[in-house]
């Protein structure tokens, strides 16, 4: 019985450790400009867990087998562990977790705490029940105010976020469905949610970050290949939550400031 539950705990470990060892890389390409660090980040994790994850499944699996119910009537001792050994293995895994914790959050605090630099693109991300809308400033270099007793989420793109109209420096405010981004470039975002809690999730900027009814969070991230990527809602945000993506463009500068100008002209 020892051996037959060796067998089947070894098993299942060296069987699904081959299923994620096959598929070599779980993420798409990574085009921004943290991307290498958080995926070199990401590969130390996953092979460093891996390896404890085999020792551990294997030792178990010896374990097991090694203090197997061998038919004799010996008294049984029972162990109260080893002082030494717990004490070890809570320290390993003590500086592992802390470790891996100081060497990932300097990327992530230079995209939330570190300010973006002055040429830096300010776009606005609004999430709502089930849409995202992103917003420019226009040639004015600033945000339209916005009231939320003007918030419409059934109405077009103005409304749906509550902009204040009346106000100058919203009238050249362009909102889109799509998010567009000059390639290279730094982007200022500010994230904002409507309704309740929603995550802005763009895999292949390695980017996830949520966005909160009542606060306007800033990260900075810069796009760094031409393309069509993928946003999601990375919050279980309600019954429409699945169908909550979005599409982020990136091209090169010149044809960002003609969508935006074509955007403008067509507000006109
Ligand atoms: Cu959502």
């Amino acid at each position: 019985m020892g051996l037959a539950l060796l067998a089947i705990i070894w098993i299942i470990t060296f069987i699904s450790t081959y299923f994620f060892a096959a598929k070599t890389w779980w993420l798409p390409k990574g085009v921004a400009a943290a991307a290498p660090a958080i995926d070199n980040q990401f590969a130390f994790t996953y092979v460093a867990m891996g390896i404890v994850f085999v020792l551990a499944q294997g030792a178990l699996g010896f374990l097991v087998w090694r203090y197997r119910d061998r038919g004799d009537l010996r008294k049984v001792s029972y162990s109260h562990g080893n002082t030494k050994l717990e004490v070890l293995w809570t320290a390993l895994t003590a500086m592992l977790f802390i470790g891996l914790n100081l060497m990932g959050s300097p990327i992530w605090a230079a995209e939330r705490f570190e300010p973006a630099k002055p040429d830096a693109l300010p776009v606005e991300v609004t999430g709502m029940q089930f849409a995202w809308y992103f917003r420019y400033t226009g040639n004015d270099g600033k945000f339209g105010a916005t009231k939320p007793e003007l918030i419409d989420p059934s109405s077009g793109n103005e409304a749906a976020i509550g902009l204040n109209t009346n106000d100058p420096a919203a009238k050249d405010d362009v909102i889109s469905g799509t998010m567009y981004l000059p390639v290279n470039r730094e982007v200022d975002l500010q994230l904002r949610a409507i309704d309740v809690i929603h995550s802005f999730f763009v895999p292949a900027f390695r980017f996830k970050q949520d966005a909160v009814p009542g606060l306007r969070i800033h990260m900075h991230f810069t796009p760094t290949e031409i393309g069509d990527y993928e946003i999601a809602c990375a919050e279980l945000c309600g019954m429409g939550h699945y169908k909550m993506h979005g599409m982020v463009k990136v091209v090169s500068q010149a044809d960002f400031e003609k969508w935006l100008a074509d955007r403008e002209a067509a507000k006109q």
